[in-house]
């Protein structure tokens, strides 16, 4: 019970992105899934953003009930990719905080600050570090769950959705606990509530007055799970799960092809400055150094140089760009497209640092 832990988990994940990109799309029903074909369509839900859960859409609801329910929804197809790069720049922030950090889905992350944080007080004013940090650099919300168990961060991640912060002293969590319902535990469906309500146990605070060995008598492996979860007794660690991310690169096609020295000059400034952002942003180091050229005509070239050690210098890393760049300066042929790739990489575990304040000063 010494552990603070936080469980991150993003607000209806995918229809949140696709709204940030459509601003338009706000305040409407947004669901992502299978195409409705007007009712017709098969696949189901992948989500739907709050306004649609008005409705009573949720994930996994076929796609043609969905369309029953609210036929005037906006229906739009997964774009994974788009997803996938939103969720890395999210896990990039929430890892910056602790290095203690398991990535468990594409939207939800544990991360044990109990090195960062003296008191529960600190723990929220980090939640809401993480959360202004996710608005303002990738533009969705998430909810965040502070506690001392794993399971019991991710009952209260979900307790105020969207953009909320539920914090649950140690001292406090049978209170929260108590009132909630069974289906809160994460793996009490549908099926299994049935099964405890007909055994008289509805509410969190009725498996908590039930003694260990009647919850193993009546319900087995599973009773005593559930027994240590709304007791607290989940001893789970978060388990560092580092993201493997083996290079970040950046790279820009010009408008027009060019041997302009100077616009290419600009371009490698741009995406320098690009790549650095997130270099410090996650916390990143990296050893080697990859220039990629592309011609006129699609020839295209990479050159490396590895340094001797890991840096995330950017002033010296734009002078080898340059340096890799010479051999193709007094090429006849225009540029199509620069990139550059930083690869070799480590993500510093200075990132956990005792002194909250010396944190939130950046
Ligand atoms: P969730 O975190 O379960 O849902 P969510 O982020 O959309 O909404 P909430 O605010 O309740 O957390 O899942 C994350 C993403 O995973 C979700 O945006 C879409 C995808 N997903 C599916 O494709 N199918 C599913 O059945 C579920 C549950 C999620
Ligand atoms: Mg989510």
């Amino acid at each position: 019970m010494n552990q603070i832990i936080l469980h991150c988990d993003l607000d209806a994940f995918f229809a949140a992105v696709e709204v940030r990109d459509n601003p338009d799309y706000k305040d409407k029903p947004v669901i992502v899934g299978a195409d409705p074909k007007a009712g017709k369509g098969r696949g189901v839900v992948s989500t739907c953003n709050y306004e649609a859960r008005k409705y009573g859409l949720h994930s996994a609801m076929p796609i043609s009930i969905a369309y029953k329910k609210c036929p005037y929804g906006i229906y739009l197809r997964p774009d994974f990719t788009k997803y996938q790069e939103a969720s890395e720049k999210v896990m990039g922030i929430i890892n910056s905080v602790s290095s203690i950090f398991q990535q468990v889905s594409i939207d939800e992350a544990y991360i044990d600050i109990s090195e960062n944080c003296r008191t529960y007080e600190d723990a929220f004013i980090v939640a809401k570090e993480i959360q202004s940090r996710v608005l303002d650099e990738v533009g969705i919300t998430l909810s965040i769950g502070c506690a001392p168990t794993k399971s019991i961060a991710k009952i209260a991640s979900d307790f105020k959705k969207p953009n909320g912060i539920t914090i649950v002293k140690p001292e406090k969590f049978k209170e929260f606990l108590s009132p909630l319902d069974i289906t809160r535990i994460p793996g009490i469906g549908k099926k299994s509530k049935e099964y405890y309500n007909n055994q008289g146990i509805k509410v969190i605070g009725d498996i908590i007055n039930t003694p260990l060995h009647r919850m193993i008598e009546k319900f087995g492996k599973n009773g005593k799970w559930v027994w240590d979860i709304a007791n607290g007794m989940d001893k789970r660690e978060v388990k560092n799960s580092m993201r493997e991310r083996k290079s970040i690169s950046k790279e820009r096609t010009f408008f027009k092809d060019t041997n302009d020295f100077q616009e290419i000059l600009t371009k490698f400034d741009e995406i320098n400055e690009k790549l650095h952002k997130k270099v410090k942003n996650d916390n990143i180091s990296y050893k080697t150094i990859t220039l990629k050229i592309r011609l006129e005509g699609f020839l295209t070239f990479t050159r490396s140089k590895t340094l001797p050690n890991h840096t995330q210098n950017k002033e010296k890393t734009i002078k080898i760009i340059l340096e890799l760049f010479k051999e193709f300066s007094n090429d006849k042929r225009k540029i199509r497209l620069v990139g550059i790739k930083l690869s070799n990489l480590i993500s510093r575990s200075t990132i956990i640092q005792k002194d909250l304040l010396s944190y939130l000063k950046g």
